[in-house]
């Protein structure tokens, strides 16, 4: 049996869904601090959980005999910024409830995200690296570097079997993000076909890397699926599929909807964004896990404005 931690986040909804359709919805244990969306509550068994709550944790792992855990709980970027040490206890202390569960064999797989913001301001920017520097500038990067390093230390230590995926800006028609720096890459094609304009909180040319949810999800299980002696990172791999700029998304979504205009209005997260990547280099992921991007931005465009348009 599969748990899913943070099931209601804009990961975890999408991530509940395909689990549930490939295994069987009563294989498939979502799980949130809080209730989410009826459908997906209702789609197969859900349990209102506080994953830095160890007891609590393990009470779930025991009653529904989990063997596997996608820990996607998180407090992203711009809203870790405004409560630090919140931030610090969720990301990190679910994160070793986890991996404790497994060192103690209660569990034998483990999928934590990772991120771009591990990258820091001195961290060379087009085509990052696998392996650089990385001085993360924001409580969320540096509660993402720790938990890439706590990671590898259990991995080695203790032979833990946890796989993480540095993953880039997600875009999703299904779910909205939640406290991001690169949520103005979703909230853009809301705004485009509601209002026919939108103000984004980031510069024309802050360019970041970016990938499509059905491509971060597919990534996922990609790696959960990997033979365990073919992953070799064991801290987080980076995971690349288009990198643009607010001026680049607004041009692709001017390509179907001419009149949309967009203007902006740089706010505190404009310093985030400009501590992260521009472009990844995800060469071992392609390597070692045969990694291969599916959507760049035009299709990206088409497919969210095509599934927005309905439900808006
Ligand atoms: C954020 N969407 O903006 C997340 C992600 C790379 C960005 O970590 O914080």
């Amino acid at each position: 049996y599969i748990l899913i931690i943070g099931a209601c986040g804009q990961i975890g909804t999408e991530l509940t869904y395909t689990l549930r359709e490939k295994y069987g919805s009563e294989h498939i244990i979502a799980s949130d601090i809080r209730e989410g969306n009826e459908d997906l509550m209702q789609s197969g068994p859900f349990e209102i959980l506080d994953a830095t709550n160890y007891d609590a944790l393990e009470e779930v792992i025991a009653y529904y005999d989990i063997s596997e855990v996608y820990l996607m709980a998180a407090m992203l970027s711009a809203t870790a910024e405004k409560f630090p040490m919140r931030a610090w206890n969720l990301n990190m202390n679910t994160l070793f409830n986890v991996l404790n569960l497994a060192k103690e064999k209660k569990i034998t797989k483990i999928f934590w995200p990772s991120s771009i913001a591990v990258f820091g301001p001195n961290t060379p920017k087009d085509n990052t690296p696998q392996n650089t520097i990385m001085e993360p500038s924001t409580v969320y990067g540096i509660s993402k570097q720790s938990g890439e390093r706590w990671c590898e230390y259990y991995f080695k230590k203790f032979g833990v079997d946890v796989r993480s995926i540095r993953y880039p800006g997600l875009i999703s028609w299904k779910t909205m993000p939640g406290g991001g720096t690169t949520d103005y890459a979703v909230e853009i094609y809301h705004k485009a076909l509601t209002q026919g304009t939108y103000t984004c909180f980031l510069e024309e040319n802050t360019k970041l890397p970016m990938m499509f949810m059905d491509d971060a999800i597919r990534a996922t299980l990609q790696i959960m699926e990997t033979p365990e002696n073919e992953i070799k990172e064991r801290s987080s791999y980076n995971l690349g599929a288009m990198s643009f700029t607010p001026k680049e998304i607004a041009a692709s979504i001017q390509a179907i909807i001419p009149d949309f205009t967009i203007d902006y209005a740089p706010d505190f997260r404009q310093q985030i964004a400009n501590s992260w990547p521009s472009s990844i280099d995800d060469s071992n992921a392609q390597k070692d896990w045969n990694w291969k991007a599916e959507f760049d931005l035009e299709k990206t465009t088409k497919t969210m404005l095509e599934n927005l348009k309905n439900r808006v």
